[in-house]
């Protein structure tokens, strides 16, 4: 790592901002006294930091950004890569009494913001100006969605999409696309072949097109599983020993998207996903596509990998709207339409699985917090989907959470299990939100 420099803080009162790579990764802001979140297991170290990289315990850890706010009035240190900074650069901040000492393992700018508005007001200038130099053009709103995920997971038929669609033609909710999750796929890569439980995807997406909605469909584009007959037929198009993690019960495998075998099938299955009716696109796990290995074209990095194979998506999906999920946050600009910033929100508060930043409330709405000033900059913010049925906790709060920081708003309730408030909550907050970035005061980073 390279020495970038000392600031100097007010120990009480100074803050670190640490930006997490992906999607599911903690994007939070620290006093300088508290120890920063870290992977419990290799696996939330894979699928929830990144992969090529190991935070200390001791030190903050950025990736690509990570701000300080001394506490003194002095303006506030942004550290951030440049745009197409390849790999992005991890920077480290150790706090020594009353130094942070700063440091990055590849080029950094640093730029001191003098504010007055805290934190997101720096990072929200940060983000301006980077999109600016990214060349990024007009973001595009988001259509309102009703998605099957947080009620069904991977549970889900043909059915239960049917009667969602009887119910929101009854209940008068304003959605525009109804967004099918995972569980309708055979297998993790085989994603034209049906899950014989599930029923027929084709079909499901004629319904849904037939009642004048607009069909989305969840897919995880980079991830292979060992047990589909992709991995089975066309072994060389996986990048070599290079794993994503551990979903689904199984070790999951990386499609190697510079293989032109690959890039082929790739290409295959979004313009049939297309050529059926799919006009909304969540693409998931993408993190994975980004993930170090010895690819086809050994010149590509893996986060060059990744943009070729996010590319060949948008190439295939023509003007459907696209939503990251699971995303290396810095790569992804100018990627995606909009872009999941929090781990999931569950029926519970505090997480029961996947370590202290695994599926819940609390790590949904921390982060959609932390991650608050790229909407509207960068693209439109998932922070993730309206959920209200009685069983849901702290529901309220969730609802007043979606209400500020959601850009993007879905309802994934059974939406005949939602009682009087949550249907008039659900009718509420599911409406567009304009591509434009939040009012934020400094009570948003907690
Ligand atoms: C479908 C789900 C939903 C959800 C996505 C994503 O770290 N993990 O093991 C992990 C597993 C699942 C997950 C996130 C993290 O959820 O965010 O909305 O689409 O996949 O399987």
């Amino acid at each position: 790592m390279q020495h970038l420099g000392d600031v100097r803080v007010d120990p009480g009162r100074a803050r670190v901002y640490e930006h997490g790579w992906q999607s599911w990764s903690p994007a939070l802001a620290y006093r300088v006294g508290e120890t920063p979140l870290r992977p419990g297991t290799e696996a939330a170290r894979v699928m929830n930091w990144r992969p090529d990289t190991r935070p200390p315990a001791d030190a903050f850890w950025g990736e690509g950004l990570l701000a300080v706010d001394p506490g003194d009035g002095s303006g506030i240190h942004v550290l951030a890569a440049p745009p197409g900074a390849d790999p992005v650069p991890s920077i480290r901040a150790d706090v020594r009494g009353d130094r942070v000492v700063l440091a990055a393992d590849g080029a950094v700018e640093h730029a001191v913001d003098p504010g007055p508005d805290g934190l997101h007001g720096a990072l929200g200038r940060w983000g301006q100006t980077h999109a600016a130099r990214c060349g990024l053009g007009p973001l595009r709103p988001a259509p309102t969605l009703w998605c099957s995920w947080y009620h069904y997971s991977t549970d889900v038929t043909e059915a239960d999409v049917e009667e969602n669609l009887d119910a929101l033609g009854e209940l008068d909710l304003a959605v525009d696309v109804v967004q099918l999750d995972d569980g309708y796929q055979a297998e993790i890569g085989d994603w034209l072949v049906d899950s014989g439980r599930f029923g027929s995807l084709r079909e499901t997406i004629g319904r849904i097109v037939d009642r004048g909605l607009r069909a989305g469909l969840w897919i995880a584009p980079f991830l292979v599983s060992p047990r589909s007959a992709l991995a089975r037929e066309h072994p060389q198009w996986l990048v070599p020993e290079a794993t994503a993690g551990v979903n689904w019960g199984q070790e999951l495998r990386v499609l190697d998207v510079t293989h032109p075998g690959a890039e082929a099938h790739l290409r295959t299955v979004f313009t049939t996903l297309r050529g059926m009716g799919v006009d909304f696109v969540k693409a998931d796990f993408v993190y994975a596509g980004a993930v170090p290995g010895r690819r086809a074209d050994r010149t590509a990095s893996g986060q060059e990998a990744y943009r070729r194979g996010m590319a060949v998506v948008r190439e295939s999906i023509g003007d459907a709207y696209l939503l990251g999920c699971g995303a290396p946050i810095l790569p992804s600009v100018g990627l995606v339409d909009a872009m999941r910033i929090s781990p999931d929100v569950a029926v519970h508060y505090s997480p029961t699985h996947g370590g202290a930043f695994g599926p819940s409330q609390w790590a949904a709405t921390a982060n959609g917090r932390g991650r608050a000033w790229q909407h509207g900059r960068l693209w439109v913010n998932d922070s993730d989907c309206l959920v209200v049925r009685p069983a849901v906790e702290r529901r309220a709060e969730w609802a007043a959470h979606v209400e500020r920081y959601g850009g993007l708003r879905a309802s994934s309730d059974r939406l005949r299990n939602l009682d009087e408030w949550g249907l008039v909550t659900t009718r509420r907050l599911v409406r567009p939100v304009p591509a434009e970035p939040f009012v934020l005061d400094e009570a948003a980073l907690g």
